[in-house]
Formats: C-alpha cells, sequence, structure tokens
C-alpha cells in the first residue's frame, strides 16, 4: 500500500486497513517517520477539517484516531529505538477537560527515543497529579492541550506547581495545535514545541544541557 492509500484509510477509519499499510510501507523500507509525516498525522489534519465542515462527527473522528494508533502502534518499536541510559525522567499528559491524546503520545515516542524515562500520567490530568510526579522526582513536565477550552488549564497547572514550592524544581514544557511560543511564555512554561521532534529536542536542551 503507497502512502496514499494509508492517508485514505486513515480517513476511512479503517483500521486494519492502516495497519496493514504501515508494515507494507515498512518492508517497502519508507521510512518510520515519513509514514508519520507524510500519511498518518496529514490524514487526522483532513478529519479535523471534515469535521468542522460537518462531514463528520465525533463518531468519524474517533473512528479515525483509533485507526491512527494501530498504525502508531506498529511504529512504536521504530520511533523509540534508542538503548541509551535515561537521560532524565519527564512526565506527560493531558490537561484536565481534554481527551486527546495521539499527539501526546507520540510525544511520549519520541522523548522515549531521544533516551528520556518517560511516565505518562494520561488524559485529564489536574494539577494535583502533576504535582505529585514532581515530588516523585520528575525533571520535566510535558503539558498537552488541542481545545481552546483547556488550554487554560494549562497556567492553572503551572501556578499549582508554584504554590506547591516545586517550581523551581521542575522545567515545563507545553505544546498542542492551538499553542504557541507567545501562549507558552505567557503562562510562564519554559518552552514550547509544535511537534513531537521538537519536544524531544528542547526536552535535550532544557535538561541534558
Ligand atoms: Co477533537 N477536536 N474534539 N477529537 N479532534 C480537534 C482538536 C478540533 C481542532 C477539530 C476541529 O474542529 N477541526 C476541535 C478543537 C477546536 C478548538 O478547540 N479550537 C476538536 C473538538 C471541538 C472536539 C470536541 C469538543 C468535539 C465534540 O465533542 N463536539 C471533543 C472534545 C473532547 C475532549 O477532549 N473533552 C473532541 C473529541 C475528539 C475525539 C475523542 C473524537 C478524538 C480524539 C481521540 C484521541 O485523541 N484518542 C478527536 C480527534 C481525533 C480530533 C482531531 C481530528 C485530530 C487530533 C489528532 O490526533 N491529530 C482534531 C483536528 C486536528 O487536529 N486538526 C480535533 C494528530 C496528532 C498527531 O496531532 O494532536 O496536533 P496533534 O499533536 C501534534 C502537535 O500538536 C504536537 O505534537 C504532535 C505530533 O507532532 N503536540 C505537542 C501535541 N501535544 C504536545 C505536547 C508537547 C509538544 C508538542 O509538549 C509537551
Amino acid at each position: 500500500m503507497d502512502l496514499e492509500a494509508l492517508y485514505d484509510a486513515v480517513i476511512q477509519g479503517n483500521a486494519g486497513a492502516v495497519e496493514q499499510g504501515v508494515r507494507a510501507a515498512l518492508e517497502a523500507g519508507v521510512p518510520a517517520d515519513k509514514i508519520l509525516s507524510e500519511a498518518l498525522i496529514p490524514a487526522m489534519a483532513e478529519v479535523g477539517r471534515l469535521f468542522e465542515a460537518q462531514e463528520y462527527y465525533v463518531p468519524e473522528m474517533l473512528i479515525s484516531a483509533s485507526a491512527m494508533q494501530a498504525g502508531v502502534n506498529v511504529l512504536r518499536p521504530l520511533l523509540v529505538e534508542s538503548g541509551a541510559k535515561p537521560t532524565g525522567k519527564v512526565v506527560l499528559g493531558t490537561v484536565k477537560g481534554d481527551l486527546h491524546d495521539i499527539g501526546k503520545n507520540l510525544v511520549g515516542m519520541m522523548m522515549e527515543g531521544a533516551g528520556f524515562q518517560v511516565i505518562d500520567l494520561g488524559v485529564d490530568v489536574n494539577a494535583d497529579k502533576f504535582i505529585e510526579a514532581i515530588r516523585d522526582g520528575a525533571q520535566l513536565i510535558g503539558m498537552s492541550a488541542m481545545l481552546t477550552t483547556t488550554m487554560p488549564n494549562m497556567k492553572t497547572i503551572i501556578d499549582g506547581i508554584e504554590a506547591a514550592g516545586l517550581r523551581d524544581r521542575v522545567k515545563v514544557i507545553v505544546g498542542g495545535a492551538p499553542l504557541n511560543q507567545a501562549y507558552a511564555e505567557q503562562i510562564g512554561a519554559d518552552g514550547y514545541a509544535p511537534n513531537a521532534s521538537a519536544a524531544a529536542r528542547l526536552a535535550q536542551e532544557l535538561l541534558v544541557r
């Protein structure tokens, strides 16, 4: 299956075809990051466009998300292979009120690939859970938000970390489609990354330097 057919299979929400297509592309020598960036991720952007155009509704979005996840699961071992000793402890979560986790999961894989120990707190994560993770030794917190309505919860979480007297013990980075560098600065984060690879590079800059 070529990348175009793979793109279509994600949009159609055909998890079996996506899984097979990813395996076939890998066997044909297509690099994992190319499969991700030229087929799977653009397909989800198109699903978002279809949702905005009211051609897709939540169930279709969910089915496409599962199909994408089936492809990502095949790519996972290739994205995380590193073998290096962990260079730091990173804790990730999608913020309170937000259930989108595909982007956050990719960030986790790229961070693992960059040699970090990654603890994933999942979705709908509040300040208390991040605070507990910092007390357990997290050196960097990575927060993801995909909704304009949940972005402000990142600031609430940073304020909570500050109020717990832990802000100087941890680096905080943020990401997700509605965010940008200016917003990260406005809420007092240490950095913003536009995609999963950039997030891993940023974590390295903040922790390993
Ligand atoms: Co939702 N959704 N969704 N959705 N969904 C969006 C985000 C939306 C843009 C669609 C649209 O209208 N075009 C829109 C948000 C509008 C807004 O706020 N401005 C939207 C909406 C409205 C909603 C609901 C409110 C719909 C409803 O119920 N009426 C609802 C909210 C539920 C909730 O969270 N409380 C909802 C639900 C869902 C599903 C559950 C059905 C499903 C999510 C399933 C899942 O994640 N397991 C879903 C999906 C799939 C999407 C779209 C189509 C795809 C998101 C995705 O996975 N993209 C999305 C449209 C779009 O994004 N164009 C949409 C692929 C992924 C690889 O990209 O997540 O951007 P992304 O991650 C990137 C970067 O952003 C970055 O790196 C990643 C990889 O390179 N990144 C980070 C992400 N986190 C990072 C953290 C970092 C650094 C970088 O550092 C820590």
